[in-house]
């Protein structure tokens, strides 16, 4: 049986001066992540917000014949979006394996916007943002040049049968593929208790970094299945509450997933990827070994450093 999440706000342990304390060092090497508070600029969160309600209204296909129409202003029109069906995913071109907008049910994802100047200067290329990857990661990484995109998650009419309890089955678990080092998720508004926060098994980077052959590159062993149903069963997730302008770091290998949504709000969040600045394979490559995720900027690095006892040991963390 997998756990059900908690409802978790991360304790306060900054110290004036330092962009990541020690305390807060400790806390993302034992539990796989840390979340920062007011990292976003709020001036530039709003703008961003507005451009981002105008882009979802004018892009994403709504369901023939439907009638619904969403509203910014009008609340209840956020429950249940009626979308389009998808169409099935590209299977060549430069959007091979996703298309730019997903929406399914609940989730709209636009990665299409993951490559907007306003985006990158509000998440991956934020100072106050990099800053905190540098000092977990390293002082050279990747200039990012995209994220995965703006993830939405709708609120719902009806009341779940079997209460919270029952809830678990919607959790899902997974790690992601690619090249997986330093991961992070900015919250755009407020995210209250069971209102799709993103949600971490803690401890979880630790087990799943030793079901790899590499440090970071896509490479699960035999064992990484029965791992990852291991952490689903007995590690109770996390589901992370935060104010706006928060940012959630993770470690590559957390297992994680899309939090549970019982609530009236929308959930909306950013998810970017942070990686060394190392060399890394052309986009055929990818193509060649099924790890092409193009709205990712996470590339598989040409040469990666097998795993061994030392999990920090690539990281500024392990110096
Ligand atoms: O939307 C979420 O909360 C989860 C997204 C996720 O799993 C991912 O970006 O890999
Ligand atoms: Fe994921």
């Amino acid at each position: 049986m997998r756990k059900l999440s908690v409802v978790f706000e991360m304790p306060d342990l900054t110290r004036p001066d330092e962009v990541v304390s020690e305390a807060e060092k400790d806390f993302f090497c034992e539990h796989g992540f840390l979340v920062k508070r007011r990292l976003l600029d709020p001036d530039k969160m709003e703008t961003s917000l507005d451009r981002i309600w105008t882009h979802l209204i004018a892009k994403v296909p709504v369901k023939k014949g439907s009638t619904w129409t969403l509203s910014r202003d009008d609340a209840s029109t956020w429950k249940d979006p009626q979308w389009a069906e998808m169409s099935p995913h590209p299977i060549d071109g430069p959007f091979q394996g996703r298309h730019p907008i997903e929406h399914m049910r609940r989730v709209v994802k636009l990665h299409d916007l993951g490559n907007e100047d306003f985006i990158l200067d509000l998440l991956p290329n934020n100072p106050c943002v990099r800053k905190v990857a540098e000092s977990l990661l390293g002082p050279d990484l990747r200039v990012s040049t995209r994220i995965r995109g703006v993830f939405v998650v709708f609120p719902s009419e009806s009341v779940p049968e079997g209460g919270l309890e029952d809830q678990a089955r919607f959790l899902g678990p997974h790690t992601d593929q690619v090249c997986q080092q330093l991961n992070a998720c900015g919250y755009l508004d407020d995210v209250n208790p069971r209102n799709g926060g993103f949600t971490i098994y803690p401890g979880s980077h630790k087990r799943m970094f030793q079901a790899h052959r590499y440090e970071a590159n896509w490479s699960p062993l035999k064992s990484f299945r029965d791992t990852l149903q291991d952490v689903a069963e007995t590690i109770e997730p996390y589901e992370i509450v935060a104010e706006k302008g928060s940012v959630v770091f993770w470690h590559g290998r957390a297992v994680h997933s899309v939090g549970i949504h019982l609530g009236a709000d929308i959930r909306w969040a950013l998810f970017a990827d942070f990686t060394q600045n190392r060399p890394v394979l052309t986009d055929d490559e990818h193509k060649d070994v099924d790890q092409y995720e193009w709205f990712k900027d996470a590339k598989l690095f040409r040469s990666d450093v097998p795993v061994g006892d030392d999990m920090w040991r690539s990281w500024r963390l392990g110096n």
